[in-house]
């Protein structure tokens, strides 16, 4: 008998029925007729999992046999989203399993809606890892994506009196079919206690690290599938358990509960993911996280990716670790730790061994999220590392100052360790000075990262800093997002574009036939009817029909300026309580917000709050009923984006300008049809300059004005005292008259826009509107909008994370796609 890997179950209807109703009955353990939705949707999640295994265990057998070197994404977040519906796209199932589900008297669509999707991740770094990850599947490389199985992910947002309250997001409470637990390789891991040094066997002095504690890492993998390439790749996500599952000493004591204790202490470790974006507390369990989930993934890959006795000297041919931010960056000393004290590497070799396997991906510009670990907490969890980094960083400012003549000021400013306001470690200057290459995420943020934030090290080390602007995958967010108009591209087009996104240029000349335009127009308001729908089943709010659809869905944060968005809509507002326009002659508008604020953040949720308030009020107002609505669903998350974002006539891409490092749902945007307004920031600059002036709407000061301004001290005063405009809608919000006749509502924005607006909302203000009002001209001309927005959909192609994933691959990792 041919021990070869099962080939699944027959790539048709019946087979399908089959094997679900086999994960029905004896998996869920119930027949077809007493099973509930929940039961359902599990069975057809394995099911389709099914078809996938072949793939995972020949790819994975393909990539050994071949000594592949591996690209190890090291990244403490993924945002996924739905499983199911990508998973049955890649294996190209969505037909059959459609018919099966009839057959069973099943509508698949309520059953996908059953699935909570894992939400990993605080929002556009995880989301790209994400889509990274589903690039190099369908790209055929070989990739292990490392992370961390937080039992809670982002937390779902909710809304009391229009204030943020934060629900624990349970995604594995009805189960997980997506996961494939493998408690055999778990691994230990160790903190705390000290570090000894001895002489060796061989004469030499060595270190060793004298643990205080452990944990147990168990990893759970998922499958990567690529698209409808028989590939499938792995996540492996780590899970903390207590090593002894009992404390025996303290059980024999009698301490029961406390023995108990001491293993939910150790658990905690990937319990909750951190709903910080921006600026990260240097949190003890945060940093046992860090180490947690790196240390697993080197070990692993060390012990059961390469073969038995591999010499780690060549460790660099087989793998490229790649640092999701400045997040993993301790897996540097981790290496050098296993390299030098394990393996009895000389330091130098050690170094040079470890330098050629990291590369490091900056996300940031702003500099209070900079991540620094303050050295007495690393030295108390990690005393081998923070040593570790303490002599890299004495070596390092060795050849600084060598290089620069002494130079003590750069040796300073340079140094890993800071000394103010607490000595701590800056992990981005330790992932610069390790890293073979170091990129930022879109062109204009590379170029402040060489010239603003990492300007001795660029000069330092020229030819380390590179760019690869960000993308998305087509494959969620056109194909399953928007089907309508994916069957309408492939019919002008033909098929392969999904995987060849510059192909849409292609479309370019069809934006000039009316009849396309027309069919584009119905797909658009096909997608504005499935939102509603949506909308009013999800959070009962009643979308108004024939609006055009404003929308700004990210992370709530200043530098986005969410609160400019809002100074527009009281603008716009009060022109329609004004007698100096007729309503009738502007254009009707719904506004759409979507934005978690961390929990913490107190003027992100004053920011929510205030949104919500004015929502009310405007919505309560008959006299702007129908030209005029706000809507604020609750909980905006990947799932939400998928129906939102096809159904968008406008995406607002408005930061301050050098502060956005590239934004990727302006791509989304921009493939899925809707016109830019934004800002000359992130990757809006690159959208701006693909699909042309004539089709974004460019509004604000640059960064270097932006900077100019700064210098010279910013007075947001002085801009409300000057722009009438701007004077009467911050005066309206002031008032009350806003939000339902309560002024206190909208104080704490109003105060700080007023007396600080660290990211210049005022000073952008009348540019905005001035923007906004050639948005409304557009839009009346119904065939200019058409041809525009057919026009940013054809020119978008660039956007796709397959050619992010090209760009890795040629200026990073030196490794070719096999398609
Ligand atoms: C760090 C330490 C402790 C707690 C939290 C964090 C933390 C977590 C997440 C810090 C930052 C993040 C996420 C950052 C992020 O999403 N950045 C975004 O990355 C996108 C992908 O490159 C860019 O498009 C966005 O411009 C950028 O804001």
């Amino acid at each position: 008998r041919a021990l070869t890997p099962a080939v699944g179950p027959a790539r048709d209807v019946d087979g399908f029925v089959r094997q679900f109703l086999r994960e029905l009955n004896y998996t869920q353990g119930v027949p077809l007729s007493r099973s509930t939705l929940n039961d359902q949707y599990l069975a057809l999640a394995r099911t389709v999992r099914h078809y996938l295994m072949q793939g995972w265990i020949r790819t994975g057998k393909r990539r050994r046999d071949a000594g592949d070197k591996v690209i190890g994404y090291l990244s403490a977040e993924y945002l996924l989203g739905r499983q199911l519906d990508n998973a049955l796209l890649a294996a190209g199932l969505e037909d059959i399993a459609r018919e099966a589900m009839k057959e069973c008297g099943l509508d698949v669509d309520l059953l996908r809606s059953q699935e909570i999707e894992p939400g990993l991740g605080n929002g556009g770094l995880g989301r790209l890892a994400a889509c990274f990850v589903d690039s190099l599947a369908t790209m055929d490389v070989s990739c292990i994506g490392y992370g961390i199985r937080y039992e809670y992910g982002i937390f779902k947002q909710t809304f009391e009196d229009g204030r943020q309250v934060e629900v624990p997001d349970s995604w594995l409470a009805l189960g997980s079919p997506w996961e494939f637990p493998q408690p055999d390789r778990a691994v230990q891991i160790d903190f705390g206690g000290h570090t000894e040094r001895y002489t060796g066997d061989d004469g030499r002095e060595r270190t060793r690290w004298v643990p205080a504690w452990d944990v147990q890492a168990v990893p759970y993998h998922l499958l990567v599938p690529g698209y409808r390439n028989g590939v499938v790749n792995t996540l492996r996500l780590w899970s903390a358990k207590a090593t002894n599952a009992f404390d025996l000493q303290l059980f024999n004591q009698g301490d029961y509960a406390e023995a108990v204790r001491a293993q939910t202490f150790a658990e905690n470790i990937t319990k909750v993911l951190y709903p910080e974006d921006s600026t990260p507390q240097g949190r003890e369990l945060r940093l046992q996280q860090q180490y947690f989930f790196v240390a697993a993934s080197i070990k692993d890959f060390i012990r059961h990716t390469l073969p038995a006795d591999f010499d780690l000297h060549r460790l660099p041919e087989r793998i490229a670790f790649q640092l999701n931010d400045t997040h993993p960056v301790i897996a540097i000393p981790e290496l050098m730790r296993i390299l030098v004290d394990e393996h009895d590497f000389e330091w130098d070799e050690a170094w040079d061994v470890t330098k050629q396997c990291f590369d490091y991906t900056c996300h940031t510009l702003l500099p209070e999220a900079l991540e620094v670990w303050p050295v007495d907490l690393l030295g108390r969890l990690l005393p081998r590392h923070l040593e570790i980094v303490y002599r890299l960083n004495e070596d390092f400012l060795a050849r600084v100052r060598e290089q620069f003549d002494g130079d003590e000021v750069r040796a300073r400013r340079m140094s890993m360790v800071q000394e103010n306001p607490v000595r701590a470690i800056r992990m981005a200057h330790l992932a610069t000075v390790a890293a073979t290459k170091v990129n930022g995420v879109a062109e204009l943020h590379s170029q402040l990262l060489r010239d603003k934030v990492l300007p001795d090290f660029s000069e330092m080390w020229p030819d380390k800093f590179t760019n690869v602007t960000n993308g998305v995958t087509p494959r969620r967010f056109v194909r399953i997002a928007n089907p309508g108009m994916s069957e309408l591209v492939t019919e002008a087009i033909g098929e392969g574009w999904l995987t060849d996104l510059e192909r849409l240029r292609e479309l370019e000349p069809f934006a000039d036939d009316a009849a396309f335009r027309e069919r584009f127009r119905a797909v658009k308001a096909g997608n504005k009817e499935r939102l509603r729908q949506l909308l009013h089943h999800r959070d009962g709010i009643d979308l108004p029909e024939g609006h055009l659809l404003d929308v700004m869905v990210k992370r709530l944060h200043e530098y986005k300026r969410q609160s400019l968005k809002l100074l527009h809509v009281v603008s716009l507002y009060q022109r329609l309580l004004s007698d100096e326009v007729d309503p009738e002659s502007t254009t009707p508008r719904t506004v759409v917000f979507g934005a978690k604020a961390a929990p913490g953040y107190f003027m992100a949720k004053e920011t929510i709050a205030l949104i919500n308030a004015v929502a009310a009020t405007i919505d309560a107002d008959e006299r702007v009923a129908g030209r005029l609505a706000i809507a604020f669903p609750a909980n905006y998350n990947v799932t939400l984006a998928e129906t939102l974002i096809p159904a968008a006539d406008l995406s607002e891409q408005i930061s301050l300008a050098g502060k956005e490092a590239s934004g990727t749902g302006n791509m989304k945007f921009a493939l899925n049809g809707a016109l830019t307004i934004g800002t000359d920031d992130g990757a809006n600059v690159e959208i701006r300059q693909l699909v042309g002036d004539d089709n974004f709407f460019l509004f604000g000061m640059t960064e270097p004005r932006v900077a100019e301004l700064q210098a010279k001290g910013y007075v947001p005063g002085d801009v409300y005292a000057s722009s009438p405009r701007l004077k009467s809608a911050i005066d309206f919000l002031a008032s009350g008259e806003a939000t339902g006749g309560d002024p206190s509502r909208a104080a704490a924005v109003v105060d700080d826009l007023l007396s600080s607006d660290r990211f210049m909302a005022l000073a952008d203000f009348d540019a905005y509107v001035e923007a906004q009002e050639k948005v409304e001209a557009t839009y009346a001309d119904t065939e200019a909008w058409t041809r525009s927005a057919i026009l940013n959909v054809a020119r978008s192609g660039f956007f796709s994370s397959d050619r992010s994933m090209r760009d890795y691959l040629d200026r990073i990792w030196n490794v070719s796609a096999r398609s």
